[in-house]
């Protein structure tokens, strides 16, 4: 863990006094670290009457969202739409669940510690887990779906009524933008991989805008979306092997379904995952691209235009792209946003995503096909 991480959790109250603030019925027996988040601390609450019952506790890092209140209020506007629909529980006799916001024991959706840390709880999701790798076709499809099932419940959401939590999330041109003022600094040697990444970078700058031209072309429009449907947050029931929720709310915010398409594409076709360090053997698995296009246009494809699957392929290649970039630049800049295990860690993580787009650019008439025989509206 980065020095600032380790700092932001070096506070005088206990986790389980924090976990007391809110109202969970009866004592907290344990709370312990939880999940394999790069920015949030999460924990596991456990109630001591019934250890089954649990809920989740986060401290949000306020260096990258600096207005966290808005995070709760999104969720919320979130909720009251889904439950509003009666849309948010089981349907066509499949388990689907969406975590709540517990209150505090004063009635609020957060809570501030003396120090000015913002915690938040939600319920947990029972009987189900998550994976940082995908496992097989099957696991594919099923996460393809729960991306489809969340878009289409929140597609009739107004888009005007959620915060910008996160300015700048996804949009490539900032964070290209970002890294050449840190770049100007200069690099913190010469190594290949630091030349290799350094290149790969320049030779995409002309086309990272792809997504963004074609908002300002009125070709895409902004809707309500997810932010961060990698993998591991797409929980799997244990007896089904059916997904039952997604999880992690906290980048709900406006955006474009092409930076979800594009992250949960990148994140479930990696089979070694974003943590591997058998470079050499990243790649794109357009096996796995097929069942999630399939699984998530079984429940997306009424709200998709004709435009919106003219820039899947891109979407894809982008957001692989702008998550190395993003790592890039933050072994750059000293590791001061996404939490690291030593000093080379982001450097890893960008050359993962790099090799990854490759792949990506290799199969691109592969990727197109599958998209164009999928996405026929
Ligand atoms: C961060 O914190 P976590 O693991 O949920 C990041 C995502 C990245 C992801 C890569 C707010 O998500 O954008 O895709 O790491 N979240 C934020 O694992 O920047
Ligand atoms: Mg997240």
């Amino acid at each position: 863990m980065s020095q600032a991480h380790a700092d932001s959790l070096d506070m005088s109250m206990s986790l389980k006094s924090v976990a007391e603030q809110f109202d969970f019925v009866g004592d907290v027996l344990d709370v312990q670290r939880y999940g394999s988040g790069n920015v949030n601390d999460t924990f596991l609450v456990t109630l001591a009457a019934d250890p089954r019952e649990k809920a989740i506790l986060q401290k949000v890092n306020q260096q990258v969202f600096r207005r966290p209140e808005l995070i709760v209020l999104n969720m919320r506007a979130f909720m009251e739409h889904i439950w509003s629909n009666g849309r948010c529980a089981d349907t066509q006799g499949r388990r689907w669940e969406t975590p709540d916001i517990i209150r505090t024991k004063t009635g609020a959706d957060y809570w501030r510690d003396p120090e000015g840390g913002f915690w938040r709880m939600t319920t947990f999701v029972q009987s189900a887990q998550t994976y940082d790798t995908i496992r097989d076709q099957r696991h594919a499809g099923e996460i393809g779906y729960a991306l489809g099932r969340f878009h289409s419940l929140i597609s009739d959401l107004p888009v005007e009524s959620l915060y910008d939590t996160l300015e700048g999330f996804h949009i490539t041109p900032r964070y290209l933008a970002h890294y050449d003022v840190v770049a100007a600094n200069g690099y913190p040697g010469s190594s290949p991989d630091i030349a290799y990444a350094q290149r790969f970078v320049a030779q995409r700058r002309g086309w990272a805008s792809v997504l963004e031209d074609a908002v300002r072309r009125g070709e895409l429009a902004l809707r309500p979306i997810h932010g961060d449907p990698k993998v591991n947050n797409i929980m799997i029931d244990d007896v089904t092997g059916q997904a039952v929720s997604v999880i992690d709310l906290d980048t709900v915010k406006p955006g474009l379904v092409h930076y979800d398409i594009g992250d949960c594409l990148r994140s479930c076709c990696n089979p070694l995952g974003e943590e591997t360090e058998a470079l050499a053997a990243v790649r794109f698995e357009t096996d796995l691209c097929q069942a999630i296009l399939a699984g998530y246009l079984g429940e997306a494809r009424h709200f998709m235009t004709v435009k919106d699957y003219d820039y899947i392929y891109d979407a894809v290649r982008l957001i692989a792209f702008e998550l190395g970039l993003r790592f890039f630049t933050d072994y750059l800049e000293g590791n001061v946003y996404f939490k690291t295990k030593d000093a080379e860690h982001n450097l890893r993580r960008a050359l993962v995503q790099f090799r990854l787009t490759e792949s990506i650019e290799a199969q691109a008439s592969a990727i197109q096909a599958i998209v164009t025989a999928q996405c026929s509206p």
